[in-house]
């Protein structure tokens, strides 16, 4: 055997321990349960995507594309699997978008054999990233995501940047119809799709910001009616779940998934960040909303749901959970699917009165 095949057994055994293990449930607090393994991490990423396997081109098995982080992923049930649209970070700091599924949720998540091409809007994007995928009755899915320019209104600042929505809509996960961006006054990350119709229109979560990191002005998760997704238009935008002063969501907040509709009301997941000594504190929270009227919140707890743990602090970035998406089976079982410190993939589940 020579290094070639030495290597690339290597890499491949890796792999494949990884894809198959079992994942084990946790201790939990009663409300949800933890899972032993993160599910999706750089190390799940098939080898044929990062290593060319030609003995002639590549005799000493060398990587040849990396990949960071696999992080913030809209989900969705999909012809009986538990369907990740994971948010793939290279070394190269661009994100990209690639399908993981596994068929019960908890382990097995193994990426397709290609991610996915998005198409651009007439201005491409230097960066688009964290897709929520929403099942609308209109019978498509759409994926909103948060698409990253430089704002050329300064030349001379690298850091100066833009967020808006991107939109896109498919009818099979593979192709994708790309929409225009989400025009709005201000910029926007964190947009999400309301699955139903609300007085004959297309419903957003928004999140406004002043700038690409300070929210600034903008008071927290908003709402807006949308005449027409193809050229889809923030025109009048109130607040659903405001930010305040000494709480989890202090600094900002953003909507996590689409709402799950249950007896009770419209489910809310939700990122809270705070400013703390060694800096910002991402954690989730739920609230919800009314059926009739999604827009008016009808309960919502003082803490939060979930926070770091352990191996949670750690990463690109610390100190910071964050989901975009889950899943309810129809007996009610949801499957919260969460990233931590902008690294990997986990899951959580609980249970909701449907
Ligand atoms: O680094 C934490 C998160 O920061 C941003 O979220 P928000 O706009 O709410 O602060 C996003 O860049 C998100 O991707 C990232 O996980």
């Amino acid at each position: 055997m020579d290094i070639f095949d030495i290597r690339k057994n290597q890499v491949m055994a890796e792999y494949e321990s990884l894809i198959t293990r079992k994942n084990i449930p946790l201790e939990g607090n009663g409300v949800y349960t933890r899972y032993a393994n993160p599910i999706v991490t750089a190390a799940m990423v098939p080898p044929f995507w990062k290593y060319d396997f030609n003995r002639k081109t590549n005799p000493y098995f060398m990587e040849r594309i990396g990949v960071n982080a696999t992080l913030n992923s809209g989900a969705i049930k999909w012809n009986g699997k538990y369907v990740l649209m994971v948010r793939m970070e290279g070394y190269d700091r661009k994100s990209f978008f690639a399908i993981a599924e596994s068929p019960n949720g908890i382990d097995n998540f193994v990426f397709r054999n290609h991610p996915i091409t998005m198409p651009e809007d007439k201005i491409p994007g230097t960066n688009i990233y964290d897709m929520r995928l929403t099942a609308h009755e209109d019978g498509y899915v759409y994926g909103l995501f948060c698409v990253e320019r430089h704002d050329d209104r300064f030349p001379g600042d690298l850091s100066a940047a833009t967020a808006s929505c991107g939109i896109a809509r498919t009818k099979d996960l593979e192709n994708w119809e790309r929409l225009p961006d989400l025009v709005s006054k201000s910029q926007q990350r964190n947009v999400v799709l309301h699955p139903e119709f609300v007085d004959g229109k297309y419903a957003l979560y928004t999140r406004p910001q002043d700038g690409f990191i300070d929210t600034g002005s903008g008071g927290g998760i908003g709402w807006a009616l949308i005449d027409d997704i193809t050229k889809a238009e923030v025109k009048e935008e109130i607040i659903v779940d405001p930010r305040y002063y000494h709480t989890i969501k202090e600094v900002k907040n953003g909507e996590g998934p689409a709402p799950i509709k249950t007896s009770k009301g419209w489910l809310h997941l939700a990122h809270g960040v705070r400013a703390c000594a060694s800096g910002l504190r991402y954690v989730l929270y739920m609230y919800m909303t009314s059926l009739e009227e999604p827009w008016k919140k009808i309960a919502s707890p003082g803490g939060y749901f979930m926070a770091p743990v352990g191996e949670e602090y750690t990463g690109d970035v610390m100190n910071v959970l964050f989901s975009n998406g889950w899943i309810a089976d129809e007996d009610g079982k949801v499957f919260i699917y969460y990233a931590s410190s902008d690294t990997r993939m986990h899951v959580a589940t609980s249970t909701i009165c449907l």
